[in-house]
């Protein structure tokens, strides 16, 4: 009852069960966020509050910004892509995309839906990845709609060297038509990143892909997430309501009413790789 009082952190839950549980489950649905790239060097939303130079992360990424300042838009998102593009996966990562080919040889499927934007999991080898916020390394056309892969260091000439997140730094006031444009058949049409931004509705398709893995899936981990964003904050809750286990890897302890089954305290790349062994 002191405990409780004190809100202080419960221990983590016992490994032993929970693989118990791992090594009958059929369908895993691991969600991801920031926190499983952190040990790839990527800086969580979180952390630094969330800031890039003056501005908060959920400031910049919207369309409204995007229309305001186009140039201040593609510096962020040039800054991300390269810290991206430099990042390797990580451990955690890594024990992903190992237990995915490992369990499909075993006729059991293993999803990852995960919030992130880095790519990270792609280039791990997860093969089974809903991104369900977009992806950095992918731009839109605004003139033609035009999705694209676009892996350039940089995008393009304007910005080679810009985005430097220090607050004193100004902004490179690139002109609209120095910005990303489109190549396609002579449109020329202003390109963005083809990301989720806040206020923007997640793909209809990649939703109804979730919905169907949350609805199959008997195992759940949800890992380094603050799940302070929506509607993907609802995914875990989801699928708990249906009675089935979700395992949380968090760095942060456990709150002491944690609404989860299992919860595995400390940086996921230590602990993901015992976990999905
Ligand atoms: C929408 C791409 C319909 C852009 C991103 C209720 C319902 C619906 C909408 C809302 C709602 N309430 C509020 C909203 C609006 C908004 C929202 O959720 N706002 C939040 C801030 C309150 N949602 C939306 O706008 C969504 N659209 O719902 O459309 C609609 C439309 C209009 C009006 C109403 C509804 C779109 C959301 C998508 C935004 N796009 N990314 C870009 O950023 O480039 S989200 C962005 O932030 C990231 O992609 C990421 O997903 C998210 C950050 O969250 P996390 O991944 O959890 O990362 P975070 O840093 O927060 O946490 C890290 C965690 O890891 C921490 O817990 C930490 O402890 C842990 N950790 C750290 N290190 C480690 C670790 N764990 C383990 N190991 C470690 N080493
Ligand atoms: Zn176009």
């Amino acid at each position: 009852a002191l405990k409780a009082l004190t809100g202080a952190a419960r221990p983590n839950s016992d490994m032993a069960e929970f693989r118990e549980v791992f090594s009958k489950a059929k369908h895993i649905a691991i969600i991801t966020g920031a926190g499983v790239s952190a040990e790839s060097g990527l800086p969580t939303f979180r952390a630094a509050s969330g800031h890039w130079r003056r501005w908060k992360t959920q400031d910049l990424a919207t369309a409204q910004e995007f229309s305001r300042n186009p140039s201040r838009v593609w510096e962020f998102y040039h800054y991300w892509r390269e810290l991206a593009l430099k990042a390797t996966p990580s451990e955690a990562h890594r024990a992903i995309a190992e237990c995915e080919a490992r369990l499909s040889k075993q006729g059991r499927s293993m999803v990852v839906i995960t919030q992130n934007t880095d790519e990270l999991h792609r280039r791990a080898g997860s093969k089974h990845v809903l991104e369900v916020h977009g992806n950095l390394f992918k731009t839109r056309c605004l003139s033609c709609g035009d999705v694209d892969d676009n892996h350039h260091s940089p995008i393009c000439a304007a910005l080679q060297g810009k985005g430097d997140p220090d607050p004193k730094c100004s902004d490179a006031d690139i002109p609209v038509r120095d910005l990303p444009r489109c190549d396609e058949g002579g449109c020329d049409g202003l390109l963005r990143p083809d990301v989720i931004w806040f206020g923007e509705t997640l793909d209809s398709h990649v939703l109804t892909k979730v919905e169907k893995e949350l609805d199959a899936c008997d195992l759940c981990l949800l890992v380094g997430t603050a799940s302070v964003v929506f509607p993907a904050a609802l995914f875990a809750p989801q699928v708990a309501s249906r009675g089935v286990p979700v395992a949380e890897f968090n760095i942060r302890p456990r709150a002491s009413t944690s609404r989860y089954k299992y919860h595995f305290q400390g940086p996921c790349a230590s602990t993901l790789p015992i976990a999905l062994a």
